[in-house]
């Protein structure tokens, strides 16, 4: 499992934020010590080289404060209002760009009417700030062009995460910021292959490439892996009663019953487990605890372990108090993993020694879609092994290997897949059926050959605008970042660009939501073509159906007899050929929605966090209903927040940030005698005012409490880099659980140089209603001296 909490892809690139822009918005992001630095070190190049402005918006002073030109601080989980706050200020001065928003968007006008309600009087109350701020910074902001934003966990770790990600497209795309050399948005990806991880969907509520849970997608991906797709969907249950829920039953123990209305809308005779979301990361403790509804053919029994920490996701009790109930627990990993020392379990711990990345090869994608090769440095260590043969090994014993790996021997023959090669060779033969079966982002040109041949010529690209200058790369963008519509396409480092044709990267906005909604048109306007393209204005998506129509051409028997039935789908390269003559982006030529009618919140609205500290808020502006059914649980919003004023006996806001020395679950680092150095306790930064209330001295210890009785004891930092009402805290340590040292349970030599309390043991309770993102950063606590 990898984490893929990002949300949304990068539109542009770091070194084009260095060359281009004269503005840089840090929003709930800490560059300066979170991964990639560069990130930081590139709007520092911008500011010496553009003279580009530095503002950091963000709940806690940070080090990337500490370089900005100006900072603003507001409360946490409310960057919304602080944003809608910017466009009453937009729009009231006439700063959007007009032309953009009638030709390339839909919908804008119903933000436009929430951003009236947002003046600075009303914006300052709800997020903190001063309204001469909110002010000075909009001016400088609208009206210097290009700008960019930067954006990661903390504007997506929030019971509104979605809605925060969305906003701030929005005001990059009413300001005429998106798809623009020194704009777009720069979102910021924490491990490296996140955004390669989110490509493959390591999620369980789609396939891989956003492909989504349904039979065609099924169907498109059997026919790719080159397995019958009758036979293999009967690997997946068929249910014919909703297993767990019953109408109106009270579920023991718990208080939400009275907020708990069944819905009879969800009801279904019939489920297909195959296009049923699977239990998420933040809440699969729930499939086994059970103590709300769950949707699920059964209990869950094992948990297969396989790249990520565990005490790096929220409610580490529940975690505990899951992994002592289930069957198995397996652990693949290069380190010991503290999920394993975490639980009580006398037996049924597997840890199998897994490969580090210097021990495997193979091609990932870095923060701005650009993938790169990766050479294995040395041969697996010991009796560890690389992941794929972990897995490998695993559809060897669970009998169904040959189709595990049928995908790799496949290719396409003058227009027609089929198997090719009786083997396969790894990693390139993996490379190339995720550049064949994955056309929804345009992977087709991202072959492992094509990788292989950039690594060789590293030299040759400029940093800048990552256009390969000469040799055998000449024109090729470094990474060839998808879109990356076929092999003669040399990759998109900016989306949405339409002044360049389709063979130089351009392309307009997809069309990926039908061809009209309530009467209006949602393609893009006459005006909006590639240069060179041979059809004017937007253009649906291509598919089989309208390809004649569109293009005005006339399908051969043949290639209508090989054709998919859209370009997404269309495995015999015919749709992408013709698009290339036409100069056009098979995903069409369309307008960005404002608007996401499938969401509970069309248009992003603030909504006070679950546990807000403002019990005046929440009247005004509520959470969302429960969620009866979302990842097979039962999701508590409403019920939890106006439960009781939680601000009564948890007063204090808490949310976490990241350590320049240590990283995730901290293990690896933990292992570090020099970075273990660093910071040899776990700590949160506390305000000295609040700390002389509560009677604590700086580098003391103290308790912290949760609303869900949870505790942690940590050392107590004096910081002014947090203000009396909130405290900020590392979510890096483990093997101390609620002031238990669990030290004695490391198998011998696996003990990390610094253990300590997990700050997730005291996250709050709350979840994205999209994604079930953890609320890590906008939950209560309490503080008491230890
Ligand atoms: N409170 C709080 N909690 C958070 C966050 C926060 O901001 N605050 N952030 C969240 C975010 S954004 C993320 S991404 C997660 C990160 O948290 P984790 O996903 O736990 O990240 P890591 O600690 O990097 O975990 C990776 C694990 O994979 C192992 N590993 C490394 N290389 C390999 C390999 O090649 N193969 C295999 N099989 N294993 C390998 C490492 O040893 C390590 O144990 O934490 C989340 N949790
Ligand atoms: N050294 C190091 N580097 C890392 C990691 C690591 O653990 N260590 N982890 C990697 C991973 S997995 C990721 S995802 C990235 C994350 O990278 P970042 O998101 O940059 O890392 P954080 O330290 O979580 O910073 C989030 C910032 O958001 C602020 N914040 C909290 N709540 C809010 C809010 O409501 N609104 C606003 N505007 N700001 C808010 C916090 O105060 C903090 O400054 O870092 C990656 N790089
Ligand atoms: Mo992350």
């Amino acid at each position: 499992m990898a984490n893929t909490w990002g949300y949304g892809a990068m539109t542009n690139h770091v070194g084009d934020m260095a060359k281009n822009s004269k503005m840089i918005l840090f929003i709930g992001a800490n560059s300066a010590v979170a991964n990639p630095v560069g990130a930081m070190k590139h709007a520092l190049q911008a500011r010496d080289r553009n003279g580009a402005k530095i503002v950091v918006v963000d709940p806690n002073f940070t080090r990337t404060a500490a370089k900005a030109d100006m900072y603003i601080r507001i409360r946490p989980g409310t960057d919304i209002a602080f944003v809608y706050g910017m466009l009453h200020l937009i729009f009231k001065n006439g700063w959007e760009d007009k032309e953009l928003i009638k030709t390339r968007t839909y919908a804008v006008d119903e933000i436009k009417a929430e951003a009236e309600k947002w003046d600075p009087k009303e914006v300052a109350n709800v997020t903190g700030c001063k309204e001469e701020e909110l002010i000075e910074f909009t001016r400088m902001f609208a009206t210097t062009k290009p700008a960019t934003l930067c954006w990661a966990l903390g504007i997506t770790q929030h019971s509104i995460g979605s809605s925060n990600t969305r906003i701030l497209a929005l005001l990059q795309l009413i300001l005429g910021n998106m798809g623009k050399p020194g704009g777009g948005c720069n979102i910021l990806r924490g491990h490296d292959n996140v955004q390669g991880a989110t490509d493959m969907c390591n999620l369980s509520d789609s396939l891989p490439a956003y492909y989504g849970l349904a039979d065609n997608a099924w169907k498109h991906f059997c026919k790719g892996w080159g397995v019958d797709y009758e036979q293999f969907i009967k690997r997946f249950a068929v249910s014919t009663k909703q297993p767990h829920e019953k109408q109106g039953e009270k579920v023991p123990g718990t208080n939400f019953t009275e907020y708990f209305h069944y819905d009879p809308s969800i009801e279904q005779d019939v489920i297909n487990w195959r296009n049923e979301k699977g239990f998420s990361l933040s809440k699969w403790w729930q499939g086994v605890l059970k103590n709300e509804p769950v949707l699920s053919s059964g209990n869950v029994r094992v948990l297969w372990v396989q790249g990520t920490g565990i005490t790096s996701m929220a409610h580490v009790r529940e975690t505990q108090e899951a992994l002592g109930k289930i069957d198995m627990l397996v652990v693949a990993e290069p380190f010991l993993n503290e999920v394993a020392i975490l639980n009580d379990r006398p037996d049924g711990i597997y840890v199998l020694p897994v490969a580090t990345q210097f021990e495997s090869e193979g091609h990932l994608s870095a923060t701005n879609r650009s993938g790169q090769w990766r050479t294995q440095i040395v041969k697996p260590l010991f009796e560890s092994k690389e992941d794929q043969e972990v897995m490998f090994l695993f559809a060897k014993k669970f009998g169904f290997y040959d189709e595990y790996v049928r995908g790799m021997k496949m290719g396409i023959v003058d227009g027609e897949l089929k198997q090719v090669k009786d083997d396969f060779v790894w990693p390139d033969d993996a490379t190339d059926e995720i550049a064949r079966n994955t056309q929804s982002i345009g992977n087709n040109g991202r072959t492992a050959a094509r990788f292989r041949r950039q690594q060789k010529n590293w030299h040759l690209f400029d940093p800048d605008t990552l256009r390969g200058i000469g040799g055998e790369v000449e024109g090729e963008y470094y990474g060839l970042p998808w879109p990356c519509w076929d092999t003669q396409h040399p990759g998109t480092p900016i989306l949405y660009d339409v002044t360049k044709p389709y063979a130089d990267g351009g392309m307009g906005f997809r069309n990926r939501f039908g061809l009209e909604h309530d009467g209006v048109s949602q393609l893009a306007d006459e005006s909006i073509t590639l240069p060179g393209s041979k059809i004017s204005g937007g253009h649906a998506e291509i598919t089989k159906a309208n390809i004649e129509q569109v293009l005005g051409i006339t399908l051969s028997e043949d290639e209508k007899t090989k054709m998919g039935p859209t370009w997404s789908t269309d495995y015999s390269g015919i749709i992408a050929k013709k698009c290339r003559e036409f100069g056009i982006c098979p995903c069409g030529n369309a307008r960005a929605r404002a608007k996401v009618w499938q969401f509970a919140d069309q248009i992003p609205k603030h909504r006070e966090p679950i546990h807000s500290p403002r019990w005046d808020l929440v009247e005004k502006y509520p959470t969302f209903a429960d969620q009866k059914r979302n990842f097979r649980v039962f999701t508590r919003f409403i019920s939890e927040q106006k439960k009781q004023d939680w601000s009564k006996d948890f007063p204090t806001i808490v949310s976490s940030l990241r350590l320049v020395n240590l990283s995730g679950a901290g293990m690896i680092e933990r292992t570090s005698k020099y970075l273990s150095a660093i910071t040899p306790e776990m700590f949160a930064h506390v305000n000295p005012k609040l700390a002389a209330d509560k009677g604590i001295k700086d580098g003391e210890m103290m308790w912290i409490h949760s609303p869900q009785g949870t505790k942690i004891k940590v050392k107590c930092i004096y910081s002014h880099a947090v203000t009396p009402d909130r405290i900020v805290m590392p979510y890096n340590f483990a093997g101390i659980f609620q002031g238990e040292d669990l030290s004695e349970r490391y198998p011998e030599g696996t003990k990390p140089y610094i253990r300590g309390e997990s700050s997730n043991t005291i996250t709050n309770y709350g979840f994205d209603i999209n994604t079930q993102i953890s609320e890590f950063n906008a939950g209560l606590c309490r503080l008491e001296r230890a």
